[in-house]
């Protein structure tokens, strides 16, 4: 059996240089509830392939039995918005997960990671992994991945649970530029700004994309971010979303919650404490997000 398998479709368009966007798993697996995680991962796939103009191709990513999976299916999507033993696979879980035959969901990182190993550039998300308040060196993996790998990733920013100037500091250190798509802040995943500023604002996919095609001329090895601030009307009030995350910061140590459970133990928590407004404002970031990005996949594919 192969480690690595490309669904037909995903494997055809990359064949034909046609524009592919990476999707990870491990929003649907532990960043979200059931059943809202699989209406949600269907929607980000019918976003990319309904994008104006753009004629782009999802390839979310996970591990089923041991295989690295590029492109699921239907069933396997809902497998694994159903399934509870899932291991969340950073970089350095995904051949713990295939030497043992287990299914995983990808993280940031474990989906950069893979899209490498794909030939996939592309990659829409809703929030990345950072440095976490309070634990100045729960430090996750994904700021470290986008230092190493060339992959660009479209996102919402950081949520303001984690120690944002901390995460940007990391990002720049390891030589992450950080784009803000029509903005100067970068966003805080439930609300559109934190006040921090982004290294360069871009106005188009375009824009994005002339940066793009530099870095590969000189020869960089690393990765960008692209932050893309939450839909307007789907954002939650800043003192709304403060308040919910305090709370669940509070629980969380309350709890002793630490290590890889500690993002969805938060995520889980502001889910319960916002009534659900927390997915809301989740689901409208990452399906504006999977349009971006596959306008600047387009783009780069031209
Ligand atoms: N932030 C979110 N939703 C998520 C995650 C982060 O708003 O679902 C997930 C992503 O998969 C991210 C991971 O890569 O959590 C980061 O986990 P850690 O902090 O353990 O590296
Ligand atoms: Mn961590």
């Amino acid at each position: 059996m192969s480690m690595l398998v490309t669904s037909p479709v995903v494997r055809e368009a990359l064949a034909a240089g046609r524009p592919v966007v990476a999707l990870e798993s491990t929003v649907i697996s532990h960043g979200l509830p059931f059943p809202e995680n699989l209406a949600i991962a269907r929607e980000m796939e019918a976003a990319i392939r309904g994008a104006p103009l753009s004629g782009a191709i999802p390839a979310t990513i996970a591990i089923l039995g041991g295989q690295i999976t590029v492109g699921l299916d239907d069933a396997q999507l809902e497998r694994l918005a159903q399934s509870e033993g899932v291991r969340k696979c950073s970089r350095r879980d995904i051949p713990i997960a295939v030497a043992r035959g287990e299914d995983g969901a990808t993280t940031v990182a474990g989906t950069v990671v893979v899209a490498q190993m794909a030939g996939i550039r592309l990659f829409a998300t809703g929030g990345i992994g950072g440095v976490h308040r309070g634990h100045p060196f729960d430090v996750s993996a994904d700021l470290l991945e986008l230092g190493r790998t060339p992959v660009c990733v479209v996102c919402s920013g950081a949520k303001s649970l984690l120690d944002l100037p901390a995460t940007l500091e990391v990002l720049e250190t390891q030589g992450v530029p950080v784009i803000g798509y029509r903005t100067d802040q970068f966003p805080a995943f439930y609300t559109r700004g934190s006040g921090l500023p982004v290294t360069a604002r871009a106005e188009s996919p375009a824009d994005v994309c002339a940066i793009l095609r530099a870095r590969e001329s000189l020869g960089y090895s690393g990765g960008l971010l692209v932050a893309v601030p939450v839909p307007p009307a789907d954002a939650l009030p800043c003192e709304e979303a403060e308040a919910a995350i305090a709370e669940a910061i509070r629980r969380a140590d309350h709890a002793g919650i630490t290590g890889p459970a500690l993002t969805p133990f938060l995520l889980a928590e502001i889910a319960a404490i916002t009534g659900g407004r927390s997915v809301a404002a989740n689901r409208a970031l990452l399906i504006n997000n999977c349009r971006v990005a596959a306008q600047i996949a387009a783009a780069l594919a031209n």
